[in-house]
């Protein structure tokens, strides 16, 4: 896609979005209904869409249900499926772009590289990789979960096959009746080993920790009833108010702690494995020693399958090192491939930290962060005024959809950027209502199941700390975050 033409370049922006996955988009839906502007939305790459955009691996799809998983005020009635595949739900972006007039603010290509807060004139001098910009406020909506973590694996530059990340698939390659070696067992890998399999000569899945994996029951949403939400949008709405309770539920049962549910719910999933897994040897590998919920609880009922198909094998042995010609493991065991798939996640903390941003007083972002990641309502960072987050540190969920975590943050930013429609040159957070916040949740995460359940994840940085998720269920942070309290505020 090319990029469109693009308004005139205001001298100074009232609001610079970054980033045109679903949290730029909605962000910059909610500017234009409260008639905030000028406003522009960069994006770095050649289309809107983000993650949505960036994954598209065999067999990527959501799984969050579609009627969850998309915009409260941007509805969509005839989603296909239970759980969207990738082009649908880029499709659902594309069109919401276009139907809310935001493909004219959008300026694609153009990567933001850092910004300096100008005190005496209270405005962003922006970077970009395009040239600079102007900008009363940035609003960042990048995301988490787009720079590709590679694993540091000795000789991973010796494999002389194609290899490639999940994120960033090579569509040129074709793996039909290829060794390919697939490494990682996240939710992407549960997505696309299915796919694979049914294509390559022979996948081998390199797995370090086996997932917990719950039934997925996806199915075709029939016509008749895509059409009746069309007729009747209440249907609809009461269809995406059941979903959302039904993983809400989760939250109030108190899915942040190792409890009588963690172990109802390791019950269900091992029955699962138990059904689609007769071979005690296989099952074995596949059982997780950890806690259900450290890790993200995947859903799926064609990975099991998969991986009993007599071109697939399973290997947990430890990756000792990558060759020119494949993989080999620590028992020495050298397995050869013709290309190497790495599902192997995102570097979610470098995302934040990357950028060069300057605050008041010269404050690096990186610096106020040295000791981990941190915001107010995971959108405001004291020292850095009119920046917000979207999808900032812990904001993440486990257990229900993203979605609603980005729409009150939509809102929070919108009061904020409501107060300096009113008058106010800059909006700050207070150091203390930071701290205070701060507090809270890491009170509540100390011995929370990611720090307890005995497993590693991305959702942990170096030190430990859980900077990436929101400890309660999203209705409570709704209440805390979804009106920005002006009293946790200066306003300069
Ligand atoms: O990445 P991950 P992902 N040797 O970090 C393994 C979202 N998402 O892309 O578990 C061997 O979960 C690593 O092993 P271990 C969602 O939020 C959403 O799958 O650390 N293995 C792990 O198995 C998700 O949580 C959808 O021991 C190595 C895997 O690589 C997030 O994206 C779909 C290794 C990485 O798993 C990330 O998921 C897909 C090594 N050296 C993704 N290094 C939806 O449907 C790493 N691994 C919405």
């Amino acid at each position: 896609m090319t990029a469109p033409a693009t308004a005139s370049v205001p001298e100074t922006l009232e609001v610079l979005i970054v980033g045109a996955g679903f949290s730029g988009l909605a962000m910059a839906i909610r500017c234009r209904q409260a008639g905030i502007g000028p406003l522009r939305v960069i994006e770095k790459a050649a289309d809107i869409g983000g993650t949505w955009r960036e994954n598209t691996y065999p067999g990527a799809a959501c799984d969050v249900p579609s009627h969850l998983y998309s915009l409260s005020f941007a509805p969509k009635a005839d989603w296909s499926r239970m759980y969207a595949p990738q082009p649908e739900i880029q499709g659902y972006l594309r069109d919401t772009a276009e139907r809310h007039g935001l493909m004219p603010l959008i300026q694609l290509g153009t990567a933001f590289t850092g910004a300096t807060w100008d005190e005496a004139r209270a405005v962003w001098h922006v970077k970009t990789d395009r040239g600079p910009l102007t900008a009363r406020a940035i609003v960042s909506a990048m995301g988490g979960l787009h720079h590709p973590a590679y694993p540091d694996l000795p000789g991973r530059d010796a494999f002389t096959g194609p290899a490639f990340h999940t994120a960033a698939w090579d569509h040129a390659v074709d793996l039909a009746g290829k060794r390919v070696g697939v490494i990682g067992t996240g939710a992407s890998a549960v997505q696309v080993v299915p796919e694979l399999a049914k294509r390559a000569a022979h996948l081998t899945l390199f797995q370090r920790t086996p997932p917990w994996i719950m039934p997925k029951h996806d199915h075709a949403i029939p016509e008749a009833t895509q059409a009746r939400y069309r007729r009747l949008p209440f249907l609809r709405q009461l269809e995406r108010a059941r979903l959302f309770w039904l993983h809400e539920l989760r939250a109030l049962f108190g899915f942040t702690k190792v409890s009588k549910l963690t172990k109802q719910a390791e019950g269900l999933a091992r029955h699962h494995l138990a059904k689609a897994v007769p071979e005690r040897a296989l099952r074995a590998k596949l059982t997780p020693n950890y806690r259900l919920g450290c890790k993200r609880v995947l859903i799926s009922d064609e990975y099991y399958p998969a991986l009993q198909r007599p071109n697939v094998t399973l290997e947990t042995g430890d990756i000792a090192r990558i060759t020119e010609g494949g993989v080999t493991t620590a028992d020495g065991h050298a397995h050869a491939l013709d290309a190497i798939v790495y599902a192997t996640g995102f570097d979610v903390t470098g995302s934040f930290t990357r950028m060069d941003l300057v605050g008041r007083d010269g404050l690096r972002l990186t610096d106020a962060w040295a000791d981990g990641m941190g915001a107010y309502q995971g959108i405001t960072v004291a020292g850095f005024p009119n920046y917000f987050m979207l999808l900032g540190p812990n904001t993440g969920l486990g257990h229900n959809s993203i979605i609603s975590m980005i729409e009150v943050q939509a809102r929070h930013v919108l009061d904020c950027l409501e107060a300096l429609r009113k008058g106010a040159r800059a909006i700050e957070v207070r150091p203390e209502a930071q701290a205070r916040f701060l507090d809270r949740i890491q009170t509540r995460l100390a011995n929370s199941i990611w720090q307890t359940g005995g497993c590693r994840s991305w959702y942990l940085d170096a030190e430990g700390r859980n900077t990436t998720l929101w400890p309660d269920s999203v209705m409570a942070y709704r209440r805390s975050a979804r009106r920005a309290r002006m009293a946790d505020y200066r306003l300069g």
